[in-house]
């Protein structure tokens, strides 16, 4: 691996060195402290009956049969409880301008249910197996109403509403411009349009969601498995009419979230009303089946792409309307996710005119939020695939086609037509570090002579851009694109008496490492060893208000408030040691652990006799140094981060079964200079699977009446070691001149760039075929159903146009010259 040479800021040696996670040993050897192995004094368990029916109105709720149980201590319904809820689960996006129909959604249903597995009571008792027994024989009676599950049907009239009361499917539209692409597309010489569907996907982490309401001492706690502690406690302390102050959000180990616990659920606040109502800590832990059918869903949208470009390939407009299925109830982000994505629509490509309308529609299915990159992984795929489709249309090399519409190096900071600033990038470099593992002339003589064997072999390429480090806070907020919240974040950072030092973050990880980064940071500035720097975080009793873990965020924005607040410490430091050592203190640096005068090695002090001056204070020490040595740094970031990268993963289809096998995948990505290699690593290894699993094999599913099909792992295929191949990494690293480490965020990068890659290359792979483009996910099934249509039309003839939804999600050889019409290229 070549980098560039490490910054300045790097400070003292530990940043950018691969050491292993502190946070790990614990965790491996079974000493872990996740939520469901917590058990307080008089706990008592909570099972939630859910209702079985998509769409109904509740004519009876029969609890009789279920409080006669012996062990069960209450069992109660959404009226029940409503003397304990202040408020219902709030949505937070409130664009100027723009009306967004957003239903009351409570904690347990008052009167109807909109989707399956919506909570309708909640059974409370002393064992939690006699409680799940007990919860059975509440009697629900339904009348079932007509379920609403395809969102674009959903948008047609006559469609059965769910909601009456709007007399519309539609939540809302919103719509951003740049530039004149509809003229632009007018004057194209190559119009190309496709049907992008991405599909409904979970976040399923290993972990399931757990939390305890506990309302012991003055005031209430909230044990739970959350990303976002703090943001839980400020929409908890509405939801409960509670002060702040009165309610402790702990969010203990964490198993993952993958953004499906960047939520404030209602059961969150479920335990702590129950807990309050009957004077005992309540805890409840979501069952697998559970996790799928109400832990918010991810993706889910249809878009219609239109590209225009010339024949030489340089793109001129990139057009999008999407129609988002948000389910039947706002979570607290849920209309706002596809608009994520709009900061890199156009991707790494210098794209004049650029149009995006988003259309959200309710269905009777839960409701869609953030998953891992949270609409980014949706523009980037239609960005991605659509340059190799653009590719196929003008007969340019896709490598070539990528190169001839890259933004320079010298463009940076470049304005998108958007009005977004991408910081810094180098996108040939990156696609050039690419290449130099990948030698693509040898690899298409190698599939040329594969193909002559019957096998099918193919390469794709994905090259993108990332929008992360959530966020400026007045871009973000309610004066910019309209979030009723701030997304700054918080460190304090304190030296003790004896030398050691505790850092305290408001991020809240979930397996990222920032145990280890943070420690990095800190032990840098203060010369220390990150062994001893502990890092705590998640729990709203500790350290200032922070926004959480999400949006790959945390380093750029909570890892530079650590380096800031330890570097305020690390100035202190210095005039103490100045104080000491009778110099000045700018005399004073920080080299190989030690503070020392500059030129003068002998004469140096280390942190621990610092510290013990700070705490103990000689006679030398001026009065007007205060004793302790702690800081405290706020930071809101001027804008947000852009890695990037350039992936490549070669396929091998079979063409009898329809069976993809990812063979090889390569990784460059550029998240500015490396904390942590190893960390980064990880998080590409990750965050590839997670995009290889929607890109072949995960997808929630719903049948027409609105039933969850995909409720287990026996039905919601997720990859394993053994479907993806041992990943090849490299990096480039392009400093940000948006913070002091010239970090950016990497923990959703491999996501965002892998299902591209894996579509564009089984699409080259099926290309003698005639095949030139399906939708996700590439099962055996949709991949051997598109072969076998292609070889029923005589394989690689000239290209047929289909169109609707119904042909399957896939299409024919897009060889036409001209512009292309609606659907032409087998866009479905
Ligand atoms: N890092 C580094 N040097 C850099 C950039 C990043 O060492 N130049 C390290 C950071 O110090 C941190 C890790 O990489 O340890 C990820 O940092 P960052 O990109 O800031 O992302 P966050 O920590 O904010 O993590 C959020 C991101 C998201 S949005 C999802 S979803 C996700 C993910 O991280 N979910 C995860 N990674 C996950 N990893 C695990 N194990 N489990 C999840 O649920």
């Amino acid at each position: 691996m070549s980098v560039s040479q490490p910054p300045e800021t790097r400070g003292n040696g530990w940043v950018g060195q691969a050491i292993r996670r502190k946070e790990d040993p614990p965790l491996i050897k079974g000493q872990g402290n996740y939520v469901d192995d917590m058990t307080l004094p008089g706990m008592l368990h909570a099972v939630i009956v859910r209702s079985p029916e998509a769409h109904a109105t509740i004519t009876s709720i029969d609890k009789a049969g279920a409080e006669e149980h012996p062990t069960v201590v209450a069992v109660l319904t959404g009226e029940d409880l409503a003397a304990e809820l202040a408020g219902p689960i709030p949505m937070v996006w409130a664009p100027p301008g723009v009306e967004i129909k957003t239903p009351e959604h409570w904690p347990l249903a008052r009167g109807e249910v909109k989707h399956v597995g919506q909570a309708v009571a909640v059974v409370v008792g002393t064992d939690r197996y006699a409680v799940a027994d007990a919860a059975e024989e509440v009697i629900v009676e339904y009348e079932s109403l007509p379920a609403v599950v395809d969102p674009e049907r959903a948008l047609e009239d006559g469609s059965p509403f769910v909601w009456d009361d709007f007399c519309t499917n539609q939540t809302h539209e919103w719509a951003i411009a740049g530039g004149d692409a509809e003229g632009a597309l007018r004057d194209a010489e190559v119009v190309v349009e496709r049907r992008i569907v991405n599909h409904r996907t979970a976040g399923a982490p290993i972990e399931p969601r757990s939390s305890i309401g506990d309302p012991r001492g003055d005031g209430a706690t909230l044990y739970s498995s959350t990303q976002i502690p703090h943001i839980a406690r400020f929409v908890l302390s509405g939801m409960l009419g509670m002060a702040e102050d009165k309610i402790r959000v702990v969010a203990p180990d964490v198993g993952g979230g993958f953004g499906a616990k960047l939520q404030v659920y209602g059961e969150e606040a479920l335990v702590l009303a129950v807990a309050r109502r009957l004077g005992r800590p309540v805890k409840w832990t979501e069952t697998r089946s559970e996790h799928m059918t109400t832990s918010h869903h991810g993706r889910d949208q249809i878009a219609h792409v239109t590209l225009g470009a010339d024949r030489e390939g340089k793109i001129t407009a990139w057009k999008v309307r999407h129609v988002c299925d948000l389910g039947a109830y706002f979570q607290i982000l849920t209309p706002f996710i596809p608009e994520l994505g709009f900061p890199v629509a156009g991707g790494c490509y210098a794209i004049p005119n650029i149009k995006l309308e988003f259309v959200g529609v309710f269905t009777n299915k839960f409701a869609t939020d953030a998953v891992r990159g949270a609409g980014r992984p949706e523009q980037t795929h239609m960005v991605e695939v659509m340059m190799d489709q653009l590719a196929a249309e003008v007969g340019i090399d896709p490598v070539e086609l990528r190169r001839r519409n890259f933004i320079a190096k010298e463009q940076f900071p470049y304005e998108t037509p958007l009005g977004i600033v991408y910081d810094s990038g180098d996108y040939h470099g990156s696609l050039d570090k690419l290449l130099e593992h990948v030698d693509m002339d040898a690899f298409r003589r190698e599939q040329a002579e594969l193909r002559e064997r019957g096998v099918y072999r193919g390469i794709g390429l994905s090259t993108y851009v990332e929008v992360c480090g959530l966020a400026p806070s007045r871009a973000v907020g309610p004066q910019g694109v309209g979030l009723q919240a701030a997304f700054w974040e918080s460190a304090v950072v304190r030296v003790h008496p004896a030398g050691s030092a505790t850092v305290y973050t408001g991020t809240s990880p979930h397996g990222q490492g920032h145990d280890t980064g943070f420690a990095q940071i800190a032990a840098d500035r203060l010369g220390l060893d990150p062994a001893n720097v502990e890092v705590l975080h998640g729990d709203t009793d500790q350290g200032p208000m922070g926004w959480g873990t999400y949006g790959s965020r945390s380093l750029a924005v909570g890892g530079e408030s650590v380096g800031r607040a330890a570097l305020k410490v690390q100035e202190k430091a210095k005039r103490i040691c100045a104080a000491m050592l009778e110099a000045a203190p700018e005399d004073i640096e920080l080299a190989d652990g030690k503070f020392q005068v500059r030129g003068s090695p002998d004469k140096a002090m280390t942190m621990v006799e610092i510290a013990g001056a700070a705490h103990i204070p000689p006679q030398e020490l001026p009065t007007d140094i205060e004793p302790g040595l702690e800081e405290t740094s706020f930071y809101d970031p001027e804008n947000f981060v852009f890695p990037f990268g350039a992936h490549a993963c070669v396929v091998d289809v079979d063409a009898e079964t329809g069976k993809v096998e990812v063979v090889r995948w390569v990784a460059v990505d550029d998240c500015g200079p490396a904390i942590n290699p190893m960390l980064i690593d990880g998080q590409v290894h990750g965050g590839v699977t997670h995009g290889i699993g929607q890109a072949l094999y995960e997808q929630i599913v719903y049948d027409d009446e609105g039933q969850l099909v995909t409720g287990s792992f026996v039905d919601y295929a997720l990859p394993t070691a053994s479907e993806v191949p041992m990943f090849e990494t490299d990096r480039t690293e392009t400093p940000s001149p948006v913070n002091q480490l010239g970090v950016k965020g990497v923990g959703e990068a491999g996501t965002i760039a892998a299902s591209p890659a894996v579509v564009n290359a089984v699409t080259d792979a099926l290309k003698p075929l005639g095949i030139a483009y399906m939708n996700m996910p590439l099962t055996p099934m949709r991949v051997w159903q598109a072969i076998e249509e292609a070889r029923g039309r005589g394989g690689g003839g000239p290209a047929r146009t289909e169109q609707g939804r119904d042909v399957g999600e896939h299409g024919t050889g897009a060889a036409g010259s001209g512009p292309t019409s609606p659907g032409e290229g087998g866009a479905l």
